[in-house]
């Protein structure tokens, strides 16, 4: 296969399809070269003394582990002076990161979760970044919470970068998903998978059935559907993985199909679900669709949920067309 790197990608796509301005394209490329840090940081494990916690809380009340406010730090660090973002936002900060006086602004606001599946990072599992790009709004002066909040559907480009046995990253521009391979010799993201698309139909799904007992009645409907396999409604056999970092259920379901629920239940109303939809469900919503995927919350289409807040959570249900409409369709009326 001829080595395509991601700059030679990101420049052909500008070529050809005008997505990629030069701004975005220095912004998705400082944002990757961040990732490589992370994944540097990450492979070290306890020799580089990044495991364990950090002592303190982010917003939702979740206790940070040094690897979230690393990557934390990385990302803004590399971010801050390049004249292409206007603001930041981060599941690990409350408020936003205004881009400092003493640098340049751009046109473009960055979000994104850092170190996406925490409570892998001691055991040594699958962790990654998720981000998602998104315009300030035509004439803004000094950034607000409120200029953050549109819909996924205005997302100019969103992606990830896996930290796994490879570290990868996956990126949407509007225009199909790509995958590149990080090779740590040349220290280069590598084309290795172009215009991926997920199957519509699959026998897999992913959930956190330990959850089963607070499940609204469509949600419990539709998995016992799927666990009475070939005997019951649905005639096949169904398997199930979950590995608690969104971001590897994800890249599973992006290379083979499935479907990945985190539904709201019934313990707190004021919490619907676990995911955060500006800088988790927004950003994979963006690439499940692009692959052909579909993505909602049980009724609605995720990328056109109007956000009202920062670090609002979100149901989530995403993966493979047939299945994801099936679950959907379960929760009309
Ligand atoms: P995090 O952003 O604090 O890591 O939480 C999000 C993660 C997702 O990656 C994953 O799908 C989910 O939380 C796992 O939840 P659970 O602990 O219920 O298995
Ligand atoms: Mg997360």
């Amino acid at each position: 296969m001829k080595r395509i790197s991601l700059t030679q990608h990101l420049i052909e796509e500008q070529r050809l399809h005008n997505t990629i301005p030069a701004e975005l394209r220095l912004l998705i490329e400082v944002v990757s070269r961040a990732c490589k840090t992370i994944s540097h940081a990450v492979g070290k494990g306890a020799l580089g003394d990044v495991l364990g916690v950090a002592g303190s809380e982010n917003v939702q009340g979740e206790v940070q582990k040094k690897l979230d406010i690393m990557s934390n730090e990385m990302l803004l660090l590399a971010n801050e002076w390049g004249g292409h973002l206007a603001a930041m936002a981060s599941e690990e900060m409350e408020s936003f990161h205004p881009i400092p006086n003493r640098y340049p602004k751009g046109e473009y606001l960055l979000l994104f979760d850092p170190l996406d599946g925490s409570s892998n990072i001691d055991v040594n599992v699958t962790i990654g970044t998720i981000f998602s790009v998104l315009k300030a709004p035509e004439g803004m002066k000094e950034p607000t919470e409120q200029d953050f909040l549109q819909p996924g559907s205005k997302q100019v480009a969103a992606g990830y970068a896996v930290y796994g046995p490879q570290t990868m990253l996956v990126l949407t521009t509007g225009n199909g998903v790509n995958c590149f391979t990080l090779d740590r010799e040349m220290g280069s993201w590598v084309m290795t998978q172009r215009d991926i698309s997920i199957p519509e139909d699959t026998a897999e799904y992913a959930i956190n059935a330990s959850n089963a007992r607070h499940w609204y009645p469509p949600v419990s409907r539709y998995i016992s559907e799927l666990e009475a396999g070939v005997e019951g409604p649905r005639g096949k056999n169904f398997n199930m993985r979950w590995i608690a970092s969104m971001v590897a259920d994800v890249h599973r379901i992006l290379t083979r199909g499935g479907v990945f629920m985190y539904p709201a239940d019934a313990r707190d109303p004021s919490k619907p679900g676990k995911l955060r939809l500006m800088y988790e469900a927004n950003p994979m919503s963006m690439i499940i669709e692009q692959a052909g995927g579909a993505a909602t919350d049980g009724s609605t289409r995720i990328l056109d949920i109007q956000p009202t807040a920062l670090h609002q959570r979100v149901p989530v249900f995403l993966g493979s067309k047939n299945e994801v409409e099936r679950v959907t369709s379960y929760h009309a009326g």
